[in-house]
């Protein structure tokens, strides 16, 4: 028995599924999960011994590699002086002061532990701001496990065939309103049929939990009008967009301002971090200032803070890093759409910046039912075969690869050349 076999059989004897997020379990893969041990740069390491090259990145704040030098030594300079006080910190007013001057149209955040926090948090805001109940999500967009977003959802909720979550009262979810995602005529019919009742929309600027699903020329635009014309307010939904397309997220990379905005665990540099913000007259209902309540002990964790800004000092101060990132990403996804189309397989890669996806069917994938189509079989086959040779994905079809820096053109060649044999 292997290591990762031993400690998933003890696992599973007291952590539901053996995992603390389903989505590592490799339940729909049918595998036993690799219980990692290490990671350095673009590499992670098993329990085994066994290194792969690492496209989680732990679901997107990896955007340096593992390990990077400078954070590691600012989680160990703010450790030594002190893990948590539960009170205010000049850590986290560099943290809101930083993001501010990056993120367009953010004026206002507050630091919070996770990006279902962030989100769960902005759409109480939106709610206490615009004196509204009801809310427009898309279907296939996944933004936490809070109980009012669970409904037609992304990421493991679509990957278990699950995506009306048990547990959730139906109070919970009589305000959500499900749209399509790239389809502004589905939006527009919610916001006929309800007229003065729409607090916000929600929307992950490009789908990155039904597999990766870019947004359609005008799609943003057109929610950004929808809202306007309304009196509802723009949700973006940041956690693997912000950082990540562009320094200032998916606002400036498509050049359209949301009125609130989430992130997650980029900003804490894989540290457990989140923050939701927006316009000032919009923040300034948040308590204490305001009657929307939203607190936490750990919220801007000096150690979290310490880790977040060496990242986000690194990302802002190197010249073109995402010019850079995105080249390299754009060349790697090419060609790998490329080596698929060559051979014949029924594929289509989808990609933005440093985001992409391989969906098992040739229709193209716009939306939560067209990513539905990939042949989820033939992505098992597909996972297997690049784990089996050293590269480790995302164990799921509805879910993102994601590129670093520190990926080398070694690292995306010897990938390539395993996606060469596998469609061999
Ligand atoms: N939503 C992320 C993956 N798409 C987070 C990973 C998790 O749920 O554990």
């Amino acid at each position: 028995m292997s290591r990762s076999e031993e400690l998933f059989e003890r696992a599973q004897k007291v952590i539901p599924g053996g995992v603390n997020s389903p989505v590592r379990a490799f339940r729909s893969v049918g595998m036993t999960p690799r219980f990692i041990a290490s990671a350095k740069g673009s590499r992670i390491t098993d329990a085994e011994g066994r290194t792969y090259i690492d496209y989680i990145g732990s679901w997107g704040p990896m955007i340096l590699g593992h390990a990077h030098p400078a954070v590691l030594e600012a989680v160990e300079k703010a450790a030594g002086d002190g893990l948590s006080f539960g009170a205010a910190t000049g850590r986290e007013v560099e943290m809101a002061e930083l993001l501010c001057g990056i993120v367009p149209g953010l004026e206002m955040a507050r630091m919070v532990n996770s990006g279902t926090e962030a989100v769960m948090s902005a759409i109480r805001a939106a709610r206490g701001f615009t004196g509204r109940d009801k809310l427009i999500k898309f279907a296939g967009c996944y933004h936490g496990h809070s109980d009012a977003l669970l409904v037609q959802a992304g990421s493991g909720v679509m990957t278990q065939g699950i995506p009306d979550s048990a547990g959730v009262p139906a109070g919970c979810t009589a305000d959500t309103l499900t749209a399509s995602f790239n389809d502004l005529g589905s939006v527009e019919n919610l916001f006929e049929a309800n007229p003065g009742q729409i607090a916000a929309v929600i929307v992950e600027p490009v789908g990155a939990n039904m597999g990766v699903v870019p947004p359609a020329e005008g799609f943003l635009a057109g929610l950004r009008r929808l809202c306007d014309r309304n009196g509802a307010l723009l949700i973006f939904d940041e956690v693997i967009t912000g950082f990540r397309l562009a320094l200032g997220g998916a606002q400036e990379f498509y050049d359209i301002r949301a009125d609130l905005c989430t992130f997650g665990k980029i900003i804490g540099g894989g540290m457990p971090v989140g923050a939701y913000g927006g316009r000032k007259e919009i923040m300034e209902k948040v308590a204490p200032l305001g009657p929307v309540y939203q607190a936490g002990t750990l919220s801007g964790n000096p150690v979290a803070m310490a880790a977040g800004l060496a990242q986000l000092r690194i990302l802002k101060d190197t010249p073109d890093f995402y010019g850079t990132l995105n080249a390299k990403a754009d060349l790697f996804f090419t060609k790998m759409g490329k080596i698929l189309k060559e051979a014949g397989v029924k594929a289509t890669l989808n990609h933005v910046g440093s985001l992409g996806c391989v969906f098992f069917t040739e229709e193209a994938v716009t939306d939560y039912a067209s990513a539905k189509q990939s042949d989820t079989g033939r992505f098992t086959e597909y996972f297997r075969f690049m784990l089996e040779n050293g590269i480790y994905l995302a164990p799921s079809q509805f879910e993102a690869m994601f590129l670093s820096s520190a990926h080398t053109t070694e690292d995306l060649e010897e990938t390539l050349d395993a996606v060469r044999r596998f469609v061999r």
